[in-house]
């Protein structure tokens, strides 16, 4: 074999194998599925929690399942509730994290924040007069 075919050769073996261990992260990622409840009620649900509350690790892929409820009151583009992420610290929004729901099932595939900490979700649509009370601690894990 030539000195050329033989370095050709290796190319096509790095690119091969690069594209391979492209591919496996994203095969092989755990997304972390959460199934959430919106409800008629203005209050976010989680099964088998009293308190409802997420916890992520930071920069992990989550995928949010939501099933919302209509309360009484709804926003004119057929928004039901919000889900918006804000850092507890200072009240600001978590870039991506600002979801509005329509009724019934719907799925978002999220990225957890880089930054650890302590978060709040809080509801963006006047859904009832208990809206002020439709929000979720959420705390991201190093
Ligand atoms: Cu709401």
């Amino acid at each position: 074999m030539t000195r050329s075919a033989r370095f050709c050769r290796t190319l096509v073996v790095i690119a091969v194998s690069g594209a391979l261990l492209a591919g496996i992260p994203h095969a092989n990622a755990q997304v972390h599925v959460i199934e959430l409840l919106a409800d008629s009620d203005s209050r976010y649900k989680i099964a088998g929690e009293r308190t409802p509350e997420i916890t992520v690790k930071a920069g992990e892929q989550v995928l949010l399942r939501v099933t919302a409820r209509r309360g009484k009151t709804w926003n004119r583009d057929g928004s039901i509730h919000g889900f918006t992420l804000l850092r507890a610290r200072d009240r600001t929004k978590v870039e991506g994290w600002n979801l509005l729901f329509k009724p019934g099932r719907q799925e978002f595939q999220l990225t957890a924040p880089a930054e650890p900490g302590e978060y709040e979700v809080v509801c963006t649509v006047i859904c009832s007069e208990d809206h002020e009370g439709m929000h979720m601690k959420f705390t991201v894990l190093p």
